[in-house]
Order: C-alpha cells, then structure tokens, then sequence
C-alpha cells in the first residue's frame, strides 16, 4: 500500500485518469488508490436503482442523468452486469447529448461485468462509487438487477435505494414484503402507462409498508421530478448515522472475509472434513495468523 498514485488528475475530474482508475478498481487492483482517494471522498449521492428485468431501470437512470445535469449536478452512473447498457445519451436531452458529444465532463458512463467471486461485485461496485464520488460527482447512481443477495449487499453501499415495480410483472405485495423492504427508500411503480399501476399503488398502500410510492413513465420522462424531490427527502443520508455505521460494519466484515483465499480454505474444509484437525483451534489459528498482533483499531 505504498504505491503513491497522483491524484490530481482523478480529483479535477479528468475522464481518461477516471477510466484508467476504473479498470484498476474493477480489476480489484485498486486498494492502494482507493486507500488515497478516500479522504477526498464521502460528498457524493449514491443513488441505487434496482428491480427486476426490463423494468425501465436504464431508462430511469437516463432520465435521472439529464435531470441531475439540468441542474448543473455532475453524475456518474454504474450499470452493473447490465443485460441491456444504457442508452449513453440517445435519449437524454438534446443539450446533454451535445455536451456527451463533445466529452462532458458532467457525466460518466460505465458498466461492470458480474465477477464470480464472492461479495465481489457488491466490493467492487462499493470501490467505483468512492472513485467516482472523490472524482467529484455529485452524483453517482448505481443500477442492478434483480433481487438477489447481490443486489442487497449493492443496495447497502447506496445512500438511497429505489426499487423500481411494473405494474403486472409479479411484483406483487408478497414479493415486496418478503425481500424488497428490506432495501428500498423508495418505491418508483414504472411503466405507469400500463394497466394495474393504480392498482399495485393501492396494494402497497393498504399492505401498510412505510415506503413510499411514486409512479413514473419513465420512457416519456414522467414523473422524473417528483422522483428527485423524494430522493432528496429521503431521511437518514448523513453518513455518521447508526444506520450508515451499521452498513459499514458488513461491509468491512465482509472485507476482511474477502482477504482469506478460497485455496487457504479450501485446505482448511478438507482438514475439518477428514477430520485431521479440529475445527476450533484452526479457526484460532487462522485468525490468530490473520491479524498477526495487529489492533483492529487505530483510533478512539
Ligand atoms: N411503456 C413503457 N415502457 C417503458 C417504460 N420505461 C422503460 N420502458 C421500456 O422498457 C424496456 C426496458 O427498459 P430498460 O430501461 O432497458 O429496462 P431495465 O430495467 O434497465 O432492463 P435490464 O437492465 O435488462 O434489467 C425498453 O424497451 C424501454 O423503452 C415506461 O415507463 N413505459
Ligand atoms: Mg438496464
């Protein structure tokens, strides 16, 4: 972690030092930078968009784009394993798409690939959120797919969650109550064009869930203010809150996991498994070995 990086390009915001910072962090190459970045980081709105398949997410996340730059914001966005990629300005506003064309530095596009590798993708995309938010965008929107356990730990980095309903798509009030309250801020019922808008609105209205609803048609631009405005009325985005604490402790106790090769324990398993050692002095072994006398904490 001695590798000094010049920051200086990354912090003015420079696209060619951010993507080649991007490929680095994606590649999980990245601590000794993000190690460097961090002190700049921490100003940023890390919005999480989520929801099933073909929901409008990326169009969304289009709208949400030209909207935050029509009011001067710079914006990132990550689309992780994206089956469809963003439009990449094609239906963003005509000034923006200008301003694309001519390598805005407002904006920032750019898709990450599912890693195989446990927690990866939610450490990774969690890494390019602080790159982006130390290379001062204001903004830094993140959209996935689906409800796994993926897309929970994704939506944990985010400092607002919006999971994104179609109306007759099998979103239906069970679904939402068995998985999606756990991370949603909001709630953005899409493709309000549809039959059975209303009706998913009242459901979740009358199922007594403490998240609120908004609809949009976000292939026409509707609702896209509104959308913002609730954003920003979301509570709890000051990150020395319990909640943001609570966030923190997973994710580090999910780092410190990543830091114990598969090989290591896979030697480990098959020790326990034919019973050469026992469980509980190698855990005490690894552990011990792990942090080598080292205080977790630096500091009161
Ligand atoms: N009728 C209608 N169509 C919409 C709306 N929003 C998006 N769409 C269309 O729905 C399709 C899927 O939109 P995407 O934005 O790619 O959806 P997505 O959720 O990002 O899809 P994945 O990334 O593949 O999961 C596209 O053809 C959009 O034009 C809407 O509000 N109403
Ligand atoms: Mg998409």
């Amino acid at each position: 972690m001695t590798i000094l990086f010049d920051l200086e390009p990354i912090l003015k915001g420079d696209r060619r030092a951010i993507a080649r910072a991007a490929t680095l962090v994606e590649n999980r190459r990245g601590d000794a930078l993000l190690s460097q970045l961090f002190p700049h980081s921490g100003r940023a709105l890390i919005l999480g968009i989520t929801g099933a398949p073909g929901a409008g997410k990326s169009t969304l996340v289009d709208r949400l784009v030209a909207n935050f730059r029509a009011d001067g914001k710079r914006v990132a966005a990550i689309a992780v394993d994206p089956s469809s990629p963003f439009t990449g300005g094609a239906i963003l506003g005509d000034r923006i798409r200008m301003m694309q064309h001519h390598a805005d530095d407002g904006v920032f596009i750019r898709s990450m690939a599912t890693r195989g590798a446990m927690g990866g993708l939610a450490a990774a995309t969690a890494d390019m959120t602080l790159l982006f938010d130390a290379a001062g965008f204001d903004v830094v929107i993140v959209e996935t797919v689906g409800v796994g356990q993926d897309e929970i730990d994704v939506a944990r980095l985010a400092t607002v969650t919006v999971v994104v309903l179609v109306p007759g798509m099998g979103d239906d009030v069970q679904a939402i109550k068995a998985g999606l309250m756990e991370i949603a801020d909001l709630f953005v019922i899409n493709k309000a064009d549809h039959p059975g808008a209303e009706r998913l609105e009242r459901e979740i209205h009358y199922a007594d869930i403490a998240v609120p609803v908004l609809k949009t048609v976000a292939s026409e631009g509707k609702g896209i203010d509104e959308l913002v405005q609730a954003v920003r009325a979301v509570p709890g985005q000051n990150r020395a809150e319990e909640r943001w604490k609570r966030r923190m402790r997973e994710m580090l106790r999910e780092r410190v996991m990543e830091k114990l090769s598969w090989e290591e324990l896979d030697l480990a398993a098959a020790d326990v498994a034919t019973r050469r050692r026992d469980p509980y002095t190698l855990i005490h072994d690894l552990v011990e070995r792990f942090f080598a006398g080292k205080p977790a904490r630096i500091s009161d």
